[in-house]
């Protein structure tokens, strides 16, 4: 039994290549929701639908996100109307919103509307709402506004310096149904190559989670998503700098010794592995840039024959 802690296209792109080499019922996903929005009146969950459309093979290649061959007739209607549509909402993808909008509404918790949805997509990859309660990544802009997070990723494209980053609701939050059992239960944790700080950071910050990690932490494994000091993909890298941490493997593994064994690090950040190995971490270097499914597959390979 496999459990993943996991963001979005980074993550996505990981256990895409992990069920090719494991069971896919085997894997338990543990997913981030605090990069989830209301617009429209409906309920987007980015990350678990990043995670669900990308193991069922429908993702947009290009994007990572949303699914492929959309249209954008609901998206160019509101244009007329001057509505919201700096976040990107395909035609497909709304009835996705509309269905999780509607059995939120009746009643029933995060955790079902995910396992519907993916069951409806034919995803036998268990997975796992961070938590069924609210939380919301806020971030503190260098301006001192605080925005919510897709405002900052998205509509500010990220383009602004920040100085804090804080996850609203995430002390009362109890962690979703299975997510303290998969941590217990799995024979491996793989942390996934996603944001450090906005995509593991609120998953962490569920009561219980973190602890749960450091009791079993020689079989947990990371993945850097920071390659030569740089993100393979979206701000990490800048948001580490802006945050006072050093852009590189180092700090992901400063940020994760206390819960993890072992760092996978890319063959570029090799000279790394002396200064990782001194923060307590067992260091593993691979090829971690995942070109295609089968590059995902020996990265997801590595990560589980590190341990
Ligand atoms: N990212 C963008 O950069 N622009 C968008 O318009 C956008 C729309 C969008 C719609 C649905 C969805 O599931 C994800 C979407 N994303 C978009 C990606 C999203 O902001 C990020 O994937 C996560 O929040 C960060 O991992």
């Amino acid at each position: 039994m496999i459990a993943a802690l996991a963001g979005g296209v980074g993550a996505a792109r990981l256990l895409a290549g992990m069920v090719q080499i494991a069971d896919p019922a085997s894997i338990s996903a543990i997913v981030n929701t605090g990069d989830d929005i209301e617009l429209h009146g409906l309920h987007v969950s980015p990350d678990l639908d990043t995670v669900t459309y990308t193991l069922a093979g429908v993702v947009d290649p290009t994007t990572g996100w949303g699914l492929a061959g959309e249209s954008w007739q609901a998206m160019d209607a509101l244009d007329r109307y001057g509505g919201q549509t700096w976040f990107r909402l395909g035609d497909r993808d709304l009835a996705t919103h509309m269905f999780r909008t509607q059995m939120l509404r009746d009643g029933h918790p995060l955790s079902e509307v995910v396992t519907a949805v993916a069951q409806a997509w034919g995803v036998t990859v268990h997975l796992l709402p961070m938590s069924d309660d609210p939380v919301r990544t806020r971030i503190t802009l260098a301006s001192g506004e605080e925005v919510a997070f897709q405002d900052y990723f998205v509509r500010l494209r990220h383009s602004v310096p920040i100085t804090k980053v804080r996850f609203d609701g995430a002390e009362q939050a109890e962690p979703g149904p299975g997510v303290l059992a998969a941590l217990d239960a799995a024979d491996a944790v793989v942390v996934c190559p996603s944001n450090p700080v906005v995509s593991i950071g609120p998953i962490l910050a569920i009561p219980g989670v973190r602890i749960a990690l450091e009791r079993r932490k020689a079989t947990v494994v990371a993945v850097s998503p920071i390659v030569a000091g740089a993100a393979v993909k979206g701000p990490a890298d800048r948001m580490l700098a802006e945050l006072g941490h050093e852009p590189s493997a180092v700090s992901v593994a400063e940020l994760y010794s206390s819960f993890a064994g072992t760092l996978v690090i890319d063959e570029a950040d090799a000279a790394l592995a002396p200064r990782i190995e001194a923060t307590g971490l067992r260091c593993v270097v691979a090829p971690t840039i995942m070109v295609d499914r089968e590059a995902a597959a020996h990265l997801a390979r590595a990560a589980l024959d590190a341990l």
